[in-house]
């Protein structure tokens, strides 16, 4: 076993962090390399983490490394690798004596965190961490920490991953093909119902989405439906939001960025606009990404949209703008 790793997870009592935590350290996300953690919560809730911990302990875990939990985040940021800021305050709970329903309040609430979270691994985090926005509205949430660390050497990122494996899962259904042979799925803008899963140009078995599903009406009116909603779907039969798959999606992320992407494939994720594909510049946008052989990663510049699919993608970037523009005032 050669090198360590140290991963920050903020919102560890929350339910995504109870299935995502142990498969961190399980030896297969981050390979051979041992994984120290250190996991955050707010005040209220940071001793709930013992019992955590305990469980951590308890499993037989060869891979993990140190283990501790606070409610000092700017504590926990010295050194980190990764950052997995999966807490945030959900929307439907009260907060302030107000009950938190509309997108508005949540982006404001949760801002005024990811200032701080931000601020915080700018100035401690590793110069090259990842950092990976779990915490709705994700997009914009990662876009307030990016501009308070200030520092371009840092990969921030919003999940966009669990959009796609929902589109490949779907696809799949569809074309009666395993999942693993849906390729090059891209989920273009915010990680909300307006986001773009891109049929046309995923690689279905080796084929192109376009010439395999052949059936533009069913993707607007199923497919996309379907994926963009599937969030809801899943809060309305389990009476609770996706975990399980969230934290999939999460580990997904990271063994993703930890190793160089194949040729002919891609994963999702939003990161900063540097303007490609006229998204206009900074925003935390959902792109179809790459590793490269030294560990960088790159938007993907070589894929065609059709008029549907740039019409699609629009009205995402029209709310990431609009949602920059709601908290403009917490930006430098
Ligand atoms: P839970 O409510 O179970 O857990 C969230 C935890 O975050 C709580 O324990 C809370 O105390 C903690 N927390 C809040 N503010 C914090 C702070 N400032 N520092 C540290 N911890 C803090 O939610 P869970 O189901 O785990 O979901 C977490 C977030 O993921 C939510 O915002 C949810 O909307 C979002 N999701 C994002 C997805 C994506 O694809 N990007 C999909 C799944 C999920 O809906």
């Amino acid at each position: 076993m050669s090198s360590r790793v140290k991963v920050v997870v903020t919102g560890a009592a929350g339910q995504i962090a109870y299935s995502l935590i142990p498969r961190l350290v399980d030896g297969k996300t981050f390979g051979n390399k041992i994984v120290d953690l250190c996991l955050v919560e707010i005040p209220q809730v940071v001793s709930k983490l013992e019992g955590l911990v305990m469980e951590l302990e308890d499993s037989y875990f060869p891979h993990m490394g140190e283990v501790t939990y606070t409610d000092n985040f700017d504590e926990a940021s010295h050194d980190a690798d990764w950052f997995l800021l999966v807490g945030s305050i959900p929307r439907g709970i009260v907060y302030e004596g107000k009950k938190i329903e509309e997108r508005s309040d949540l982006l404001k609430i949760n801002g005024g965190i990811f200032v701080n979270q931000g601020k915080a691994i700018g100035e401690n985090g590793k110069d090259n961490a990842k950092i990976l926005v779990v915490g709705n509205p994700a997009n914009t949430n990662a876009l307030i920490g990016k501009n308070a660390a200030g520092k371009d050497s840092q990969l921030w990122m919003a999940m966009t991953m669990l959009d796609a494996s929902r589109a490949k899962s779907v696809i799949g259904k569809k074309t009666n093909t395993n999942v693993s042979e849906v390729k090059n799925m891209i989920i273009w803008g915010n990680h909300s119902p307006t986001m773009y899963p891109d049929v046309e140009n995923a690689v279905i078995n080796g084929k192109s989405g376009t010439e395999t599903i052949n059936d533009m009406a069913w993707v607007e009116n199923e497919f996309l439906p379907t994926v963009q909603q599937r969030g809801k779907s899943v809060i309305d039969a389990r009476g609770a939001s996706s975990a399980t798959s969230a934290a999939k999606a999460a580990l997904d992320t990271i063994i993703a960025c930890e190793n160089t992407t194949e040729a002919g494939d891609c994963f999702s994720a939003a990161i900063a606009s540097d303007g490609s594909y006229g998204v206009p510049e900074g925003l935390i946008c959902g792109y179809p990404l790459m590793t490269l052989e030294d560990g960088s990663v790159e938007i993907k510049r070589d894929i065609s949209l059709s008029d549907f699919a740039k019409e699609r993608f629009q009205l995402s970037i029209d709310e990431l703008s609009s949602e920059r523009e709601a908290v403009k005032h917490l930006m430098k």
